[in-house]
């Protein structure tokens, strides 16, 4: 799926997103419907579109045929035989969490146990050509009625362009996201990012590392909020316990699954830590599960989950994603509660495998 405009990070540019639709269907002709976040390059995380395609066929699907499973909470143990892979593992829970909610007829959102009517949502801002545009970017965003901003930073584009952000937007709920882009050789130049009020900023230190944030965050009075190290519950409450960051955002595919996004949140809520759902210009399906868990009460600052059409000029759901006064309306029907759209998967589908279980 061609995305409306590129979307630069510290990492690269995105023109493009490749998706596994999964599609998991019952006895009775129920579907439930799911997404592998992967991108088609290890620049995120190590997972790809291709490797996700090889854990899927190879090991997680006849893993499936083991035998049936009484809760979706139960596949966490049945694919515990396979290190990692979380995004490969997330698409396919996903779908089968979908089919559960439907079979129960019950919105994903309140299976999950959330009970929010609507979520709040913010906008997460590429590096861009020059500041200028940044800001028109950024005013537009606000006229939508996005909640918070975030936008992304890399040596060289991070502290002249805050300062220039604050200058406009004084009081605008702000943050940074530097997708690992820092070592603490630049401590000092980190901590002038303590002069721009930001609600949090994001991952600015290696993406496996949680020693050195906590180093950093002991520096810093800004919170900081960790992506790209959380793949696991255990990776959640070390980073808590050690003081490696204020705030976690939770991405289903990153830590492999809507059960253990559920029991991050669970231990961040005990702990009285924030937590918000992260993006991975997910496609419509990837979308609805974020709104779904989003529900979730210690989902307390807005996410990256803006409306679909920020991203596509034709998304695989109907109705699309819709952002009215930085709000979702959490859909109430059973499942993700969002139809796909045969017509535009079709138009977009590449290739198409089954498996019979
Ligand atoms: O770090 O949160 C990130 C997009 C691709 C990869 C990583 C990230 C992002 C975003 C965009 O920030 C979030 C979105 O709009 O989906
Ligand atoms: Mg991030």
């Amino acid at each position: 799926m061609g995305l409306k405009a590129p979307f630069s990070t510290s990492f690269g540019t995105i023109h493009y997103r490749d998706f596994f639709i999964i599609e998991a269907i019952d006895r009775d002709g129920l579907s439930g419907w799911g997404e592998s976040v992967a991108f088609d390059a290890p620049w995120y995380s190590e997972e790809t579109v291709v490797t996700n395609e090889h854990v899927m066929i190879d090991f997680l699907i006849p893993l499936l045929r083991q035998g049936p499973i009484s809760h979706p909470d139960d596949l966490g143990e049945r694919f515990s035989a396979i290190r990692r892979n979380n995004m490969a593992k997330a698409a396919i829970e996903g779908a089968i969490w979908d089919l559960y909610a439907k079979q129960q007829g019950l919105p994903l959102s309140e299976a999950l146990g959330g009970s929010k009517k609507q979520i709040e949502v913010g906008i997460s801002l590429g590096i861009q050509k020059d500041v200028e545009t940044l800001l028109d970017q950024i005013g537009a965003a606000l006229d939508e009625g996005y909640r918070r901003i975030k936008i992304k930073i890399k040596p060289g584009w991070d502290v002249d362009v805050l300062r220039r952000v604050r200058e406009v937007f004084p009081d605008i709920p702000l943050m940074a996201d530097a997708n690992s882009a820092y070592t603490l050789k630049e401590m000092d130049h980190l901590k002038q990012l303590d002069h721009f009020d930001l609600l949090m900023i994001e991952q600015p230190l290696a993406h496996d590392d949680i020693i050195q944030h906590a180093r950093l965050q002991r520096e810093l009075k800004t919170p900081i909020c960790l992506d790209e190290s959380i793949h696991s519950f255990g990776d959640a409450k070390n980073a808590v316990e050690l003081g490696s960051c204020q705030i976690i955002n939770i991405k289903i595919g990153r830590v492999g699954g809507l059960t253990v996004a559920k029991r991050i949140h669970d231990f961040c809520q005990a702990h009285d830590i924030p937590v918000w759902c992260g993006g991975m210009l997910e496609a419509g399906v990837g979308r609805a599960h974020n709104i779904a868990i989003t529900t979730l009460p210690q989902f307390t600052l807005p996410g990256d989950t803006s409306a679909s059409a920020r991203y596509w000029d034709k998304d695989i759901i109907t109705p699309e994603v819709t952002v009215h006064d930085g709000l979702i309306q959490v859909p109430k029907k059973p499942g993700i509660g969002y139809e796909v759209d045969q017509e535009a998967l079709e138009f977009y589908t590449v290739d198409v495998l089954s498996f019979e279980l």
